[in-house]
């Protein structure tokens, strides 16, 4: 590693500089429209190309392919304050950042030249397509095939819970070219080559023969859809590959580590606007006779939940350090502060929702809106379990 490899982060004037900006972003684009966007499942398209324009796009993709060129480090304080106007908003710009940043890393020259301003700008979209029905904790058991025929692959399968799917001019489809997609990963003992045969491969939103599932009914993140993409025979030349052929699982992997701490900062941020409005609510309540605020078991619990949310964006800025250092431990400090984030990210809001009483659970208040968006932090890019697998599997490696 040389140092020009590191990404140094901002001075403290340009970061609150940026800063500045993304706030101003948000107060305007996201907060006042977060009830309606959850209502009526709006996913923002305008808005997100406002987010273009200001560089969010391509946060931490480099700046030679119209990225805005940032480290980890400032790309999680930019997701916690975009989470405080809408959590799920804020986390499909996180997912398409992911996207945009495997184009710019692993992509050739062409690839970039045909995907990157559009998705840099927030004209077009991204998509993550991994997961698939009968594989998801345990990815490297994934099915989909693409099967070189001549100048092309085909692709065959079907992908499941794609953040995006329909909206995306471009997916990230992980698909089998060679290897057994059956058998047991993880715990070390039965760990074979199933990975070995994954690529990553560039499908576009309009390539004949690619299907979407309905729009599936979810518990929260209503502002994105999401939905299966289906591939039916979907031809795509061979340049459409991304990186090396038989590497797309570690391709996926590495941009998960990106991805794990940006849905993290997502939750601090959510988790920080619900304790905010829970701060204000117990000055305001009066309960026998005197606000909430006066009794000491509800400031307990204000510092508790205070007290855990830095906790929590401690491991977060230090899971940005280690990515933005290259750190041999990267992978475990994400996994740690990915799962730490998110289970304080959701019970803090659960909490502040606790505090505004019977309030708490009308929509009205966007308390109980953001107990429900943060609530999938717990499940997706990677759940909190396969996050205490990662972290076990390094602390006990022999
Ligand atoms: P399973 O893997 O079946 O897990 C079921 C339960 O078993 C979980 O509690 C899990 O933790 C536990 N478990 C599994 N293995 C172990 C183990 N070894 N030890 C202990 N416990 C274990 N995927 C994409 O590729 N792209 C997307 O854009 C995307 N967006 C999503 C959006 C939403 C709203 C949702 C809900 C999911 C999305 N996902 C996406 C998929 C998501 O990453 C998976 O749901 C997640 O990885 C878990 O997989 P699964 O649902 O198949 O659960
Ligand atoms: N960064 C870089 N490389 C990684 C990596 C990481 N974080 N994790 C694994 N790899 C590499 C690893 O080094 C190995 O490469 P090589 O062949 O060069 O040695 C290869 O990938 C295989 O790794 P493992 O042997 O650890 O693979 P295994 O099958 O045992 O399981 C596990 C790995 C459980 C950690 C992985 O399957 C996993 O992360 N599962 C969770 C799936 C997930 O996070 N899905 C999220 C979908 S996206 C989403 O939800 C969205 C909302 C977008």
């Amino acid at each position: 590693m040389t140092m020009t490899d590191v990404t140094t982060p901002l001075t403290a004037d340009e970061r609150d500089a940026i800063l500045e900006a993304v706030r101003e972003f948000t107060e305007i684009e996201l907060a006042p429209h977060a009830l309606e966007r959850d209502e009526q499942h709006i996913f923002p398209r305008e808005s997100l190309g406002r987010g273009g324009e200001l560089g969010l796009g391509g946060i931490y993709v480099r700046e030679e392919s119209g990225g805005t060129g940032l480290s980890r480090t400032d790309t999680v304080a930019i997701f916690e304050e975009l989470a405080q106007g809408d959590p799920a908003v804020a986390a499909y710009i996180s997912i398409h950042n992911m996207v945009a940043w495997m184009i710019d890393t692993y992509g050739s020259d062409e690839q970039i030249a045909r995907w990157m301003p559009d998705l840099t700008a927030m004209a077009e979209f991204g998509g993550y397509c991994l997961t698939e029905p009968g594989a998801g904790s345990d990815a490297a058991n994934i099915a989909t095939s693409a099967v070189r025929d001549g100048d092309d692959y085909v692709l065959t399968g079907v992908k499941q819970f794609i953040s995006g799917a329909g909206e995306a001019a471009v997916y990230v489809v992980m698909a089998r070219t060679g290897g057994p997609s059956t058998g047991s990963g993880t715990q070390g003992a039965a760990r074979g080559p199933r990975h070995e045969g994954i690529s990553a491969i560039l499908v576009p939103g309009d390539a004949e023969g690619l299907g979407f599932g309905a729009l599936e009914k979810k518990m929260g993140w209503h502002a994105q859809p999401t939905r299966q993409v289906i591939f039916d025979g979907v031809r795509v030349p061979a340049s459409a590959l991304l990186g090396e052929e038989g590497r797309g699982f570690a391709i996926a992997m590495s941009a998960l580590n990106g991805g794990r701490l940006n849905i993290a900062a997502c939750s601090l941020g959510g988790a920080q606007w619900a304790l905010d409005r829970a701060v204000q609510y117990v000055h305001e309540r009066v309960a026998f006779g005197e606000p909430l605020a006066e009794k000491q078991s509800i400031l307990f619990q204000i510092a508790d939940m205070r007290t855990e949310l830095q906790a929590a964006r401690l491991m977060v800025r230090d899971g940005a350090a280690a990515v933005d250092a290259k750190a041999p431990d990267a992978t475990m400090r994400c996994a740690m502060a990915k799962r730490f984030a998110t289970d304080a990210g959701f019970d803090i809001a659960n909490r502040a929702l606790q505090l505004h009483g019977g309030y708490g659970y009308l929509q009205d208040y966007g308390i109980e809106k953001v107990v429900r968006d943060l609530r999938v932090h717990q499940i997706l890019e990677g759940t909190n379990e396969i996050m205490r697998l990662i972290v076990g599997r390094e602390m006990l490696r022999p």
